[in-house]
């Protein structure tokens, strides 16, 4: 029997783990048929939003983009989704941009599908255009090593260019492989693992972590991972980029 007064979800000042066990739906305006968990957002003291959709065979979800820039990618089934007059159907792995200033549409989804978004207040760089709207594919995106460990893949999901404001990133670790060194950093991260296991350290507390778990890191919470068990441990994740880091 499971103790029902127990969860592993921890929620402090920079950093919150959320375990599916704590889970309560939220209702979003133009979202329907669904179920809505909002895993991360301002509430906490984070500067994006991440959520978790769970979508029945009727599912539709609408809405326009306004001061936050979207990233949806599937994790499970698929859906089709019309950004901006374009239409494409969304199969597991596949994803969608979504900048300012756009319509977009989900529709007719296989019951069940699972999609994660990732939601952030967009900063326009004088001289560089807003992104456009970008469909992608992970598994056609190169995996190259990460800092020179082959236990350690990186695959980076939006264009490295200045007009990009955030990033999304697919992390996989080898069972064994780890972070090269504890990170220390200004970036804000939030997180979902899609497979394995592992621990996590988060400044200076160790958590287990497994496939379903999201993980929000404020700026300059300390983290390292190591991977454990016997298939390889990755997540997707967010991270704030290539914006001025002050206002002094
Ligand atoms: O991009 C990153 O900062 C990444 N290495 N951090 C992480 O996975 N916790
Ligand atoms: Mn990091």
């Amino acid at each position: 029997m499971e103790i029902s007064a127990l969860t592993r979800s921890v929620v402090k000042r920079n950093h919150a783990i959320i375990s599916p066990d704590g889970y309560i739906n939220s209702r979003v305006p133009g979202w329907e048929n669904c179920t809505v968990h909002v895993i991360i957002n301002e509430q906490m003291g984070a500067h994006l939003c991440q959520t978790l959709i769970t979508l029945t065979d009727k599912g539709t979800m609408r809405g326009v983009t306004e001061a936050s820039q979207l990233f949806f990618y599937v994790i499970e089934g698929h859906v089709t989704a019309i950004v901006d007059g374009e239409k494409q159907k969304l199969n597991q792995g596949q994803f969608v941009y979504i900048p300012i200033g756009k319509v977009y549409r989900f529709e007719e989804p296989e019951p069940g599908t699972q999609l994660l978004s990732f939601h952030k207040v967009y900063e326009k760089l004088d001289g560089y255009d807003v992104p456009p709207v970008l469909f992608g594919d992970a598994a056609a995106i190169e995996a190259p090593t990460y800092l020179g460990d082959p236990a350690l893949r990186l695959q980076v999901l939006l264009p490295d260019t200045l007009s990009f404001d955030m990033a999304v990133n697919i992390f996989t670790y080898d069972p064994g492989g780890h972070l090269p060194f504890v990170e220390t950093h200004i970036m804000e991260h939030g997180l979902i693992y899609l497979q394995g296991q592992g621990v996590y350290m988060l400044d200076k507390d160790w958590y287990p972590i497994k496939k379903g778990d999201s993980i929000w890191m404020a700026p300059y919470c300390q983290q390292w991972f190591t991977a454990m068990g016997k298939e390889p441990a990755v997540y997707i994740y967010y991270k704030n980029v290539n914006r001025f880091p002050t206002v002094i």
